[in-house]
């Protein structure tokens, strides 16, 4: 099955996790231990990337050491066509759609491109989206921030999305986030597209994964939180249970 399809089912079956792991932040060994302990917690798909700091090697090497740990999808979220990994199932063929470098809007995707046809690396369309504060990727994206009470913007965004064929819409805070994205906007969006909505950043407690699930997220990504827990299992597991309950 294709990981978009699979990604398509568990949406239609309930609220998704992904675990988001950066592979700059640790060796390829502890990557494989918190893909293990995020999988015993019940996440749905592994994303790897991160803003800064990532080679083709390390993106290799700790897409094998998942790979080998863990059956869940592993896909790549990357930051520029230089972090292909023909070890990845899937990747997010994604436009940062309000950055302000045209390298990032369709740019790093024709770098890319010829690369993920060779290695048959499937490519998922994303629209990304990043709302204030936007926190590296904001900066690193020169991302012109949705202001956080203009919801209506999102929408707009997230529907032009939708009518240029992308099969996923992710409204992004910023990994380590004090606050994710509210949850007005993200019900906002829900109500407008047809097509999943992934919300990730800030989302480190049950309350604030719950919040953002019942505001109509479909899938909930956590990065920073399983590198500030000991028990990773314990902590993703009440985020899991809350948003899937
Ligand atoms: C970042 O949305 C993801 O791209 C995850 O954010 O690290 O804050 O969980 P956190």
């Amino acid at each position: 099955m294709k990981v978009l399809e699979y990604i398509t089912n568990k949406v239609s079956e309930g609220k998704v996790h992904m675990t988001l792991i950066d592979p700059d932040d640790q060796s390829p060994e502890e990557a494989a231990r918190i893909a293990r302990e995020a999988r015993n917690a019940g996440t749905d798909a592994i994303m790897i990337g991160g803003s800064t700091g990532i080679t083709r090697e390390l993106m290799d090497e700790t897409i094998r050491a998942i790979k080998a740990a863990v059956d869940l999808p592993v896909i790549i979220f990357p930051n520029s066509a230089s972090v292909l990994s023909p070890y990845a199932d899937a990747l997010y063929f994604m436009s940062l759609l309000n950055s302000q470098d045209i390298d990032m809007v369709i740019g790093q995707q024709v770098k890319g491109a010829i690369y993920v046809k060779k290695l048959g690396i499937e490519p998922i369309p994303m629209g990304y989206i990043i709302v204030e504060p936007g926190m590296t990727v904001g900066r690193v994206g020169r991302a012109k921030l949705i202001p956080r009470d203009r919801p209506d913007l999102a929408v707009a965004y997230a529907l032009a999305a939708q009518y240029l064929g992308m099969r996923l819409v992710y409204l992004e805070a910023g990994s380590g986030a004090p606050e994710p994205v509210p949850a007005e906007m993200i019900r906002r969006v829900k109500d407008e597209i047809d097509v999943p909505l992934v919300v990730g950043g800030g989302i480190r407690t049950e309350e604030k994964a719950r919040s953002a699930a019942r505001a109509g997220a479909d899938i909930i990504v956590t990065g920073t939180i399983v590198e500030e827990v000991e028990d990773i299992e314990g902590a993703l597991g009440e985020i899991i249970s809350a948003i899937k309950d």
